[in-house]
């Protein structure tokens, strides 16, 4: 996935997944950053290459993204929003020291919203029929990982219990109710946006990023109405102007065709540790 305007880096490697939420917040902050990478696709849904031994050596939690370079190794989506911080330096508000408490409190609360509930929860209940198919490939997941059965596949393989818990123990119409209250407040203590302006004044900052990804999902599920203030309404459409909001490929909407090609694509990811 080349970033527009950006040339590939070949020394830093983005390890991500198209419709991964996080691998989005990565690959806006790398964008708005200026950073270019080389795009390596996992394909976490299907394949579930995370799991797989050599991805396990970059990113013991198994996740995406990873972001690996000449003696970097960043293993989650917050410590990429950093690193692109640092490097955009004063091009971002967060060089701001008066700037810096608030944008981290805007940051850490996106990072208290139960996105992955928020998501499930409004796709069980729209289309009930995926149940049994989501409950299955959990139940699948935790089996290989309970296969693998050290200290660390176990602890993912709870992890995964969990979600198979959130998801079978109460119905999504009861979850998403409370996943709308959670993401409604966050909403409600953001700063006031000035017209034209970004969420901490002239320029972006880390806030600004997290808030882009997340409204790219509540579009994607069909919950942009909890974006009822006039002001973030304004701020959303700047952002989707913005050229590195269509280079990071965020998913407003499924798309259900670059979902097919990134797996496919995915089967070729050198996973070189
Ligand atoms: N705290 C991590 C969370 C990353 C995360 O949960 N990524 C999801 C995709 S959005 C993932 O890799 N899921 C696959 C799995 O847990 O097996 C971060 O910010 O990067």
């Amino acid at each position: 996935m080349p970033v527009a305007g950006l040339a590939a880096d070949p020394m830093l490697e983005l390890f991500h997944a198209a419709p991964s939420y996080y691998s989005m917040v990565a690959r806006l902050a790398l964008a708005e950053a200026g950073v270019g990478y080389t795009s390596r696709l996992l394909d976490i849904h299907l394949a579930k290459q995370q799991l797989s031994g050599a991805y396990r050596q970059l990113n013991p939690a198994m996740t995406v993204p990873t972001l690996r370079g000449p003696e970097l190794l960043l293993t989650s989506s917050d410590a990429i929003l950093a690193f692109a911080a640092a490097q955009a330096g004063e091009s971002w508000a967060d060089a701001e020291p008066q700037q810096q408490a608030a944008i981290q409190a805007a940051v850490d609360g996106h990072y208290g919203i139960a996105i992955e509930t928020l998501t499930f929860s409004k796709l069980l209940a729209s289309r009930p029929w995926l149940r049994p198919v989501i409950l299955q490939m959990l139940r699948s997941t935790v089996q290989r990982l309970e296969r693998q059965g050290d200290p660390a596949a176990l602890v993912k393989a709870a992890q995964n219990r969990q979600r198979l818990q959130t998801f079978v123990g109460a119905p999504a119409t009861h979850t998403l109710p409370a996943m709308r209250t959670q993401v409604t407040a966050y909403l409600a203590g953001l700063p006031p946006v000035p017209p034209g302006a970004w969420l901490f004044g002239p320029r972006i900052s880390r806030a600004d990023v997290v808030l882009a990804v997340l409204c790219a999902r509540l579009s994607l599920a069909g919950e942009l109405a909890l974006l009822q203030r006039a002001d973030l309404g304004d701020w959303w459409r700047r952002t989707q102007q913005r050229p590195a909001f269509a280079a990071a490929e965020l998913w407003t909407r499924f798309r259900r065709r670059a979902f097919i090609a990134a797996v496919l694509k995915a089967r070729h990811t050198p996973i070189t540790v």
